[in-house]
């Protein structure tokens, strides 16, 4: 099927077999085979539909089409290639292929634009494989700081050795390039939770994204036979772990909504049945739309840490906070503008804070920025489950069109 007349859901279809099959849903992650198959097939694509493609030292993929007026404007528009382990085939790769369809339908209708359009595929959002998040769209702005290189992911495998090898399979086809500077920036991607779908509307215009803090806690105690060691005796990191989540889980209840606490990684070792773990290791990630709250909660994790060690001799607990973004507005211009294409496109849509995070938080910090949402059944993500109907990809990808042509044209 020739790649260059696919709907979005066809593209996403193709897209979604770069992927690990050792896990149900879609697993591409930074800088492995998958990722450097997907991100080859988009470069492919660039070339094909006649943009400039090229990819950044990080591995953005950066597909340029320069505007008649050689003026400043840089209108960029894309999402991040990566995906969380065992994910659904839309989360980010969705705002990939729709601006990528886009830019074809605008050059095949309206030719060249005035203002430059730059596509772009971050190469990373997630932080699934290194604890690290949105590499990609950091670079882009130039706030990369330079000690990721030292990171190692849960192989031992350091994110420079881990970049070098994707940049030199990137480099035997495509150009190394740098991206320009956005003056302005947009993003469409699924909604990710249940309230387009409650509401029925078909459209999310997002006028904010919480702010969100992620960690990771390294609990060490003494590990020890389980059958010799009285409960006395015991310095038992996993229950220190299980007793700390606890505490915090009851104060994130009280602060009640919007504010959002999860576990989601968790390793023990030596991790046997028979023995007292020698370490915990896990995640916290707290999302909140008020920073001061955020605030409130990181600074009860390191009291309970340091309350625990000075009841337990002998127990360490070291935190290491290796994400904290604040909260970020949308654009307010570009916020009515959607609105206007909406209606005129009879449209329904909803305005609404994003609880995910989203690249188009971290471009934010330079230039303006619209973010849209299209529903997600069941409000279902970050897991094969994760659907959106054909239909309403499309609706959500003209209304994106029309924004950029309003842009750039
Ligand atoms: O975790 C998030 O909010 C996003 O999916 N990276
Ligand atoms: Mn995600
Ligand atoms: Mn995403």
């Amino acid at each position: 099927m020739k790649t260059v007349n696919l709907t979005i859901n066809q593209l996403l279809d193709q897209i979604a077999q770069f992927t690990s099959q050792e896990t149900k849903g879609v697993t591409r992650l930074l800088y492995d085979e998958h990722w450097i198959e997907a991100q080859k097939f988009l470069l492919e694509l660039g070339q094909m539909i006649g943009l400039d493609s090229g990819f950044d030292q990080v591995g953005n993929v950066i597909l340029t089409k320069y505007g008649i007026e050689n003026d400043k404007s840089v209108i960029t528009i894309g999402s991040h290639i990566d995906s969380v382990v065992n994910a659904g085939k839309y989360d980010g790769i969705y705002g990939v292929a729709a601006a990528i369809i886009a830019i074809k339908e605008l050059l095949a209708e309206y030719g060249a634009p005035k203002k430059t359009i730059q596509v772009i595929s971050f190469c990373e959002e997630e932080g699934s494989r290194f604890p690290f998040t949105f590499t990609g769209s950091k670079n882009l702005i130039n706030q990369l700081p330079d000690d990721i290189y030292q990171l190692v992911d849960k192989t031992g495998e350091s994110f420079e050795k881990a970049q070098a090898k994707a940049i030199h399979a990137l480099k035997s086809r495509f150009p190394l390039v740098k991206a320009l500077l956005p003056t302005a920036y947009a993003e469409i991607h699924i909604e990710q939770g249940p309230v387009l779908e409650r509401l029925n509307k078909e459209i999310g215009i997002v006028t904010a994204i919480v702010a969100q803090k992620r960690f990771t806690v390294t609990i060490t105690g003494k590990s020890n036979h389980a059958g010799t060691t009285p409960m006395w005796l015991r310095i038992d990191p996993l229950k220190q772990a299980v007793k700390m989540i606890n505490q915090l889980e009851v104060i994130a209840l009280e602060i009640g909504e919007p504010f959002v606490f999860t576990v989601g990684e968790m390793s023990i070792s030596p991790n046997a049945s028979n023995v007292i773990p020698e370490e915990a290791i896990f995640s916290i990630d707290i999302r909140h739309t008020d920073e001061k709250e955020l605030q409130f909660f990181e600074e009860l994790i390191y009291k309970f840490a340091k309350k625990q060690e000075l009841e337990l001799d002998g127990l360490e607990i070291e935190i290491n906070k290796w994400t904290d973004v604040c909260v970020e507005r949308m654009n307010e211009t570009y916020i009515e503008a959607l609105q206007a294409i909406c209606l005129e496109k009879q449209l329904s849509f909803n305005l609404m804070p994003s609880g995910a995070g989203h690249d188009t938080q971290i471009v934010n910090r330079i230039a303006p920025t619209a973010l849209l949402f299209v529903p997600s059944i069941d409000g279902i993500s970050h897991s094969p489950k994760e659907f959106t109907t054909a239909e309403n990809l499309e609706k959500g990808k003209t209304v994106f069109k029309q924004f950029i042509y309003d842009l750039a044209y």
